[in-house]
């Protein structure tokens, strides 16, 4: 799966409070257990990463219901407990992620 998404880091690894906290769009595409991000899909296939992968091996998916401020958006929470909202432009996008992202 691949498209573009919104990001928000809410919390680093070890479940800090990130410092950077703006929503940030990541042309985001699913290798394996890596979600890697680029600026649009030019860089993906020049393999120029806008930013460092997420690992989602035993990472935590799930519809964000109790983030109210924007519609569509799941949330990861990795293994090592850093957290990242993810906002998707329709519910049948959100839905596509959380379910190929949670198989995982
Ligand atoms: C952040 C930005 C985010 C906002 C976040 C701000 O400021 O406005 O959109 O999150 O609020 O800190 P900046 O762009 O200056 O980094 P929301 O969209 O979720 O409100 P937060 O710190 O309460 O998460």
């Amino acid at each position: 799966i691949q498209g573009y998404l919104e990001r928000k880091q809410e919390l680093q690894s070890g479940g800090k409070k990130a410092t950077i906290r703006s929503w940030k769009t990541f042309f985001t595409v699913l290798c394996g257990q890596l979600l890697c991000f680029f600026k649009d899909e030019d860089d993906f296939y020049d393999q120029k990463a806008a930013s460092p992968p997420i690992s989602i091996h035993q990472a935590k998916v799930e519809v964000a219901e109790d983030y109210t401020k924007k519609k569509h958006v799941f949330r990861i929470i990795t293994s090592d407990n850093a957290e990242y909202l993810m906002l998707a432009d329709s519910s049948e996008n959100l839905e596509e992620w959380v379910i190929k992202l949670g198989f995982h």
